[in-house]
Order: structure tokens, then sequence, then C-alpha cells
């Protein structure tokens, strides 16, 4: 055995050696303070290689350690409340940014916010070695808080060994915070938060395709420039991809309150979604069919969606590329969720949501910026005009007359040049839409069926007072009115179809006691009440037995007993131009 005996000059060694390691240990434990995010993170990586994740039944390596919980406002996802005495501000700051920016600059950056995940989900052991990532965040005037919240989450919330980069692409804002100053703040980062900025406005599509092109990780991801990620977000997304370079990755997205930025879960605990459209391509979301169901052995495990909203996802750089990026021939913003989707699933890749990956997104209240040069300032018909090269290129000719349908106007768009968005189809050896509905998307017609033909389109004029059907602009369920017949289409665009069904754009028009009115139509259903007579020209309700009729004073709108000479209860329908 041997003893050591501590001499005195030995003793004063030690004092001295304990004195200098004091200020060695305080730096080592003020930088792992700085890395303790990262860390906290990176310990949920799994120890064992495999190419698909493992689910283990004990809890294993994934419960992050507990830290003292941060204070402070907005911190945990808490609602951020401003004094009374900000108000204007506030209002100010909606106006300009479609978010309450001045609540937003009240947070930090660094801020906390639920583990939204399902329980199960702490059980997943992910793959040790999966493809670097590049994150890239298109922004156009976004406010600067929110933009470097992002960053800031990002660098926080993922291990550091699958993060090769933060690529931000600015598409020609023209605010004075988002130059020199952003320049500035990202210095911070040491090169992993890098800057692209586009020498003109090129919108949101072109801007992301921009930026997968000039990435530098294996996979990337896109985020809208105003998104929160959630514990450990990121290996769940990369493991299909490392399985399968063919694979796109959704995380689930929750709601980040606009105003007072409460981070809220998206869904239920336990209900899972997936991402359709309807006939007029709003993009709609639908929980889990059977069928889909029915192949899963975890409940948090991904699942097959036939589309997505758009902004999140990741997928294998060249892949994405291979498959031609976005259409490039498709303007500023809208329906590239759809081109992207309908492009994958057909030419032999997938889309899997994953319910283990989330991450908050801020939706607006409105839009605040404008669609710039590119769109001659017609933003609705713009982002029509993106749907009708999707469905042209994607849809085969009996999908593309549910679209027309649904969207008389379309017929009279230019969806430009399409020569070589099929010529790609054709290079890739595409299947058609038929199979897509069939396999993948086949939810779809439960919810929205085949649509009818149109009877008569247009504005709807009444004879007596010679205006317009018109929503107004409100939202259903609300009475409809009328006004001055402007020949624009828009919340004077009726529909009547075979089936009876009278709608304007995805509602529909039906009556009640307090008149007729805007309301919901009902999901699975293309038929409706009215009959219209070509030659009396009334329209007819069959379940109640009467017309729908003016109020010659008060000009409201409601069922009365039929009457087929008051010109009152007499409606011509004119097809009307796009603008
Ligand atoms: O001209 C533009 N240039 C840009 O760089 C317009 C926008 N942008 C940026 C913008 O700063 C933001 O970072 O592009 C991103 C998306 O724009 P948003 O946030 O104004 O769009 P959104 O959230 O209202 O819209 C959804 O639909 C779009 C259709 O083109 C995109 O696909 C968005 O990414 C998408 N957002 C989401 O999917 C988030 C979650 C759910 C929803 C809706
Ligand atoms: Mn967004």
């Amino acid at each position: 055995m041997r003893v050591i005996l501590f001499k005195k000059k030995n003793l004063f060694k030690m004092f001295v050696s304990v004195l200098l390691l004091i200020p060695i240990l305080c730096l080592l434990y003020v930088k792992s303070n700085e890395n303790l995010q990262t860390a906290i993170a990176s310990k949920q990586i799994m120890i064992q290689e495999s190419a698909d994740p493992v689910f283990v039944n004990e809890l294993g390596n994934f419960e992050p350690p507990e830290t003292p919980p941060r204070v402070g406002p907005g911190e945990g996802g808490k609602p951020h409340y401003l004094r009374s005495d900000q108000q204007n501000e506030e209002k100010a700051s909606l106006t300009e940014y479609g978010m309450n920016m001045k609540c937003s600059n009240e947070i930090s950056l660094n801020r906390s916010i639920p583990d939204l995940r399902l329980p199960e989900c702490k059980h997943w052991n992910y793959p040790e070695h999966l493809p670097k990532t590049s994150v890239i965040l298109v922004f156009h005037n976004e406010g600067f808080s929110v933009l470097m919240r992002t960053v800031h989450s990002v660098i926080n919330n993922t291990p550091k060994q699958f993060l090769e980069e933060i690529l931000l692409v600015d598409d020609y804002s023209n605010k004075d915070d988002l130059k020199d100053k952003l320049d500035k703040y990202i210095e911070r980062f040491n090169g992993k938060v890098r800057m692209l900025r586009n020498k003109e406005r090129e919108g949101l599509i072109r801007t992301r395709s921009r930026g997968a092109r000039e990435a530098r990780g294996e996979v990337i991801v896109f985020l809208d420039a105003h998104c929160e990620v959630n514990l450990n977000w990121l290996p769940p997304l990369l493991a299909p991809i490392k399985k399968n370079r063919s694979t796109m990755t959704v995380p689930v997205i929750d709601g980040i309150d606009h105003q007072t930025f409460e981070v809220r879960p998206v869904y239920q605990e336990g209900h899972h979604f997936r991402g359709i459209f309807e006939w007029g391509m709003l993009y709609k979301e639908n929980e889990l069919p059977k069928r889909e169901a029915d192949t899963r052995e975890h409940h948090s495990e991904p699942y097959r969606s036939p589309t997505h909203a758009g902004g999140l996802f990741a997928i294998n750089r060249e892949y994405f590329l291979e498959i031609g990026a976005y259409d490039p021939g498709l303007l500023v913003w809208g329906g590239e969720n759809f081109e992207l989707s309908f492009k994958i699933w057909q030419c032999g890749g997938s889309i899997l949501w994953v319910p283990c990956s989330r991450v908050g997104h801020v939706y607006r209240g409105f839009m605040p910026y404008n669609f710039g040069k590119l769109a001659r300032n017609k933003k609705g018909s713009l982002i029509t005009i993106n749907y009708k090269r999707v469905i042209e290129t994607w849809f085969d000719d009996k999908y593309k007359e549910f679209f027309y349908t649904r969207e008389p106007l379309a017929r009279y768009l230019d969806e430009g040049d399409l020569t070589e968005q099929r010529a790609l189809k054709e290079k890739l050896q595409c299947k058609d839409f038929s199979w897509f509905m069939e396999n993948i998307a086949y939810d779809v017609l439960d919810k929205f069926p085949e649509l009818p033909k149109n009877i008569h389109w247009g504005e709807m004029k009444n004879s007596a007072t010679q205006t317009c059907m018109d929503t107004m602009g409100q939202a259903a369920p609300t009475l409809m009115s009328l006004s001055y017949c402007h020949g624009h289409g828009n919340n004077q665009l009726v529909r009547l179809n075979a089936k009876g069904q009278l709608g304007i754009g995805e509602r529909c028009i039906d009556s009640d006691s307090s008149g007729i009115k805007l309301v919901f139509c009902p999901l699975g259903s293309v038929s409706g009440p009215w009959q219209y007579d070509e030659d009396t020209h009334v329209l007819y309700h069959k379940q109640k037995r009467k017309c729908m009729a003016v109020h010659p004073q008060s000009q409201h709108l409601s069922l009365a007993p039929c009457d087929t000479v008051n010109t009152y209860q007499q409606w011509i329908f004119r097809e009307v131009q796009p603008t």
C-alpha cells in the first residue's frame, strides 16, 4: 500500500495550483454555459448507429437535464402583454409588419418555449451520424427581432454537428435595420450564419431556389423568417432523409400568436393531420385517414402526406436541385407547395410529416408587403396564375376541369410557357395525377368530391335593383348583400352548379331565418338546394319551396313566396372577365 505523506512544501505547491485552477475552471464553466443549449440538444442523439430511428420502450437518453426556468417577458411561450400606454406603437408595428413587433422587441431572442412534443417522442433514438444541414431563411422586410429570434432558436436547439450553417437570403428588403446592423449582428455567430442578398425583388419562391443552389449542407431546411424551433427538432427530420434521399420531411407547425407571441400547440394532443387541398387549390388539413394510420406502429412515427403548407421542410439538397427546385416560372408567393409536392410524389419521391419535430410559426394578421414589380399590382390573379401553372403541369384533364369549375376566371389567365416543366416531367418519368389521387391523396375526394359543371357563373344581378350579390369581403357565416355591379368578379363571382349548389369562392349560399347567407359548404357534398328557372329567372329553394327575393325598401335578401313576375325575385347571371 502506498501512503502519501504531505510535506509542508507539497502542501504549498498544491495551494498555488488550486489558486491557478480557479480561473480556468470559471472560464470552462462560462464556456459550458454558453454551449449549454447545444449540449442539451446533442445529448438527444443516440449512441448506437443505425439508418432507422429506433423506438426504445424505457425512457432512454432523451430527457434533457432540468434547467431552472427562465423568467421574463414571453418566457415559456407565455403571452406577453404590453402596457396600455404602448398601444399606439403597438398598432403602428402591427400595420407595418402584420405582427406586433413592439411586443417581440421586449422578448428575449433566446426565450424558452414549452416542449410540445408527444411524451412518446422522448423514446426515439436517432442515428448518431446524420447529414449536415443548411437552414435557409429567406426574408423580405421582416422585423429584426423576429428574424434573429429564429436564428437564435435554431442555434440553441440544434445539435452542433448537424448544423452546417444558417443561410439568410434577403429578398431585397428596404428596412434600415436589416442592412449594416444585421450584417454586424451575425458576426457574433463566427461564420455559422451567412448572408446573401438579392439585387432585386425575386419573391419567396425564386429566393428559396437561390438559397438551395448556394447552400453548403447536404440537407437543406427551409423555415419562414418568423419561427421558433422546439427541442430536438432536427434529428427526426433528418433520419428519414438519411434512409431515403428522395424523402422530404415536414415538422408539425405550432402557432405563435402575432399579437402576444404566445406559443400554442396546433392540434389537440393525440390527433394527427395531413396536408390536402380543395379544387380552388386552397391548402387544407385533414385528420389522418385510417388507411394511413393503419400502416403505423407507433403513434409518434412519421406518416405520409399528400402536400404541405409550404414554409417549413427538410430535403436533400441535390435531390431538390435534380427535380428542378421550384418551377422558376412561379412568381413571388403561393402554389409552390403544391408544385413541389405533386412533383415529388408523382416522380418517385415521398413526403413525410414528422410528429416529433415541432416548430412554431407566427401566423400574421395580414400580409404586410406587396408583390412588387413582378405582380404589376395584381395580387389575386398572380396566385391564381401560379395555381394554373401547377395544375396545367401536374393534373390530368379530368382534374383540371375541377379547378376551372371552381375558379372559372383562371381559364383567361396566361400561365406562361410550360415547355420546360413538361419536359422535366417526361425526363423524370413521372406518374400521372390519377395515380397520386388513388394512392396518396385518396382522402381529398372524400372531403372535396368531383365538382359538377357550372350551369351559370359570373355576377348575379337583381332585375329590380340592378345591383349584384356580394359578400362584401365578409367571412362566412354572414348575411349576403347587394352592391354596385363592378364586373371584376371577386366577391361578386357566383357559381351555380348542376347539382343546385350556389357558391362564392370556397363558400356556399343558403338561407336561414335571418336571410340569405354565406355559409360553410357541407363537407363532402357538392349539391345544394337551388334551382334556377331559365325563363322566369327566379331562384327556387327546393327544401323551403320559396324564392330568393330582395326587400324593396331595406334591400334585405331573404326567401319569399315565389312570384315569377316580381322583378325583385329575378336574377340574371353575367360572365365577368379578369382585370
Ligand atoms: O416576396 C417575398 N419574399 C420573401 O422572401 C415574400 C415573402 N418572403 C419571405 C418572408 O419574409 C417569409 O420568411 O418568405 C417567407 C414566407 O412568407 P410569409 O411568411 O409572408 O408567408 P405565409 O406564412 O403567409 O405563407 C405560407 O405560404 C407561402 C406560399 O408561397 C409560403 O409557402 C410560406 O412559406 C408559407 N408559410 C408556411 O407554410 C408557414 C406555416 C403555415 C401557413 C400558412
Ligand atoms: Mn410565414
